[in-house]
């Protein structure tokens, strides 16, 4: 955890009989921040109450031109009774519209969220929430005050006679417009990719893929293509991201351990009693392996990312003039192009603020943490430290896909589920914000397993690879990988609402 845990009593306060013992959680990694939390609207019969806070995040957007999208942030829930498991909290589902549904939300905000599942009654996992309005991207730009979340604690079956916590989470997305995209490529150089290039033109058909080492394999109707709107993480997961997942699961009975605390390639994690904290908490988290990924996903009720989504995700709407590019559309890197060695960067500050210095500044060329362009870094960099550079002019400068999401190319490496290996098992299926008590920990059957199990691969390349692997098509690295290493890390998404 980063930031201070607000702690507040508030037993006497809202509720005689709802005693709780309230924590706000915060990432600086990626600006979110959730504050003045509290219980509000307990209804005793129902047994239902809104989690109340603030949010507030930085450089947020929507936008009706060009990748017509926004970003937004994915919010949901943990509470734990007499110190005991953290659990997941239910939220309430009427039809996904936040106020219908018994959330509160703010005048500026919007709020959907997904049937997730059928019980009693009918719940989400979580919610997205995003401006209601247009907005030009600058420093806290998105503040949310008094945004409230129906939960009913019923159905989780709490007795509020316990002393209670909660923990509330959130995460920057970036939204992907439903819409046809191209997927592979057919320029003559690259080491592999599909070679079937493909106008994906629908979400529920099968899909015939090829690859340069020829590979042939069906996709099934089910398996996440990108066509369909989906959310993806706006950074890779962060130190701080990871260290807050390890600490909701850190109780004897539901534990989920690191392999290794200490400093290796700035991977720098470290456990006081059961807390995990890093001193990077802003850098980008390598050393997971892939089951360690899948069960962060679990419980926070993501998914992984299909390799087909990884293209739509970087590439957006662009036709098939730019195939053999980078995720910002171009086949430019700093001061040269693809297969060029350019200048290295050097880093400014270790904190927050993290960025790098780049002498060669070019404001019409692509950046991205790669062997061409790495130095003596010792490791990943902060998320999103390209789109904090004083001189970011643009996408490319950003090191920003189509859409906005940032270093889908380079830094570490975006674990991915494999087309051909999965494309007839991996059906989507959203964690549930629950992860099991061993072995895997992950518990989704359709999502591919640990163990020399086919089905994940990686994708855009890593801070020790050459600038080739982070090319949006290239699938040279899709290989089973299983093992935590220095490059291994990921992102999330979830299909939308
Ligand atoms: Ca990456
Ligand atoms: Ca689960």
């Amino acid at each position: 955890m980063i930031n201070k845990p607000l702690i507040s009593h508030l037993k006497k306060v809202v509720f005689i009989s709802f005693g709780c013992l309230l924590l706000s959680f915060g990432t600086k990694a990626n600006n979110i921040s959730i504050s003045n939390i509290s219980i509000t609207s307990q209804d005793i019969d129902e047994e239902t109450a809104v989690i109340e806070f603030d949010l507030s995040w930085s450089n947020s957007w929507k936008v009706a031109f060009g990748p017509s999208n926004w970003d937004a942030a994915w919010i949901f829930a943990k509470y734990r009774e007499n110190e005991g498991d953290w659990k997941h909290c239910t939220l309430s589902y009427v039809n996904g519209t936040g106020i219908a549904d018994g959330h509160q939300v703010p005048s500026n905000a919007n709020i959907s969220s997904a049937l997730d599942f059928t019980d009693i009654d009918n719940y989400s996992n979580g919610v997205f929430l995003y401006s209601a309005n247009e907005l030009t991207q600058s420093s806290n730009n998105a503040n949310y005050s008094n945004v409230g979340l129906k939960w009913d604690y019923g159905y989780n079956g709490v007795d509020i006679n316990n002393a209670i916590e909660i923990k509330v989470f959130a995460i920057e997305m970036v939204y992907v417009p439903e819409g046809t995209y191209v997927l592979g490529a057919n320029y003559s150089g690259g080491e592999n990719f599909f070679t079937s290039v493909l106008s994906i033109d629908g979400e529920n058909k099968s899909f015939s893929l090829t690859t340069k080492n020829g590979l042939t394999a069906n996709v099934n109707a089910s398996f996440p293509k990108g066509y369909q709107a989906f959310y993806c993480m706006k950074y890779e997961i962060t130190q701080g991201q990871y260290c807050d997942f390890l600490n909701t699961c850190s109780s004897p009975n539901n534990r989920y351990k690191s392999s290794f605390s200490g400093d290796r390639f700035r991977y720098n994690l470290s456990i006081t009693g059961d807390d995990y904290s890093s001193s990077n908490p802003h850098v980008a988290c390598n050393f997971l392996s892939w089951a360690d990924i899948a069960t962060y996903l679990d419980w926070a009720a993501l998914r992984p990312m299909t390799e087909m989504e990884y293209e739509k995700a970087c590439r957006g709407f662009e036709s098939t003039s730019v195939i053999g590019n980078f995720p910002w559309g171009t086949r430019e890197l700093k001061d040269g192009t693809a297969d060029a060695e350019a200048t290295d960067y050097v880093l400014t500050s270790t904190d927050e603020t993290e960025t790098v210095t780049d002498a060669t500044f070019d404001a019409t060329k692509g950046n991205a943490l790669c062997s061409y362009t790495y130095g003596n870094l010792e490791g990943p960099i902060r998320v999103g430290a390209f789109a904090a550079q004083t001189n970011n002019t643009s996408k490319a400068t950003a090191g920003a896909s189509y859409f906005g999401i940032l270093e889908l190319a380079g830094n570490i490496k975006e674990r991915v589920i494999d087309a051909i290996t999965a494309g007839e098992t991996f059906d989507g299926t959203h964690g549930d914000g629950t992860i099991g008590s061993g072995g895997l920990y992950m518990d989704l059957p359709s999502w591919p397993g640990s163990t020399g199990d086919p089905g994940i691969g990686n994708r855009g390349g890593s801070f020790i690879q050459k600038d080739t692997k982070l090319l949006t098509t290239d699938r040279s690295d899709m290989v089973v990988a299983e093992s935590r290493i220095n490059v291994h890390g990921g992102r999330g998404v979830r299909t939308a609402p």
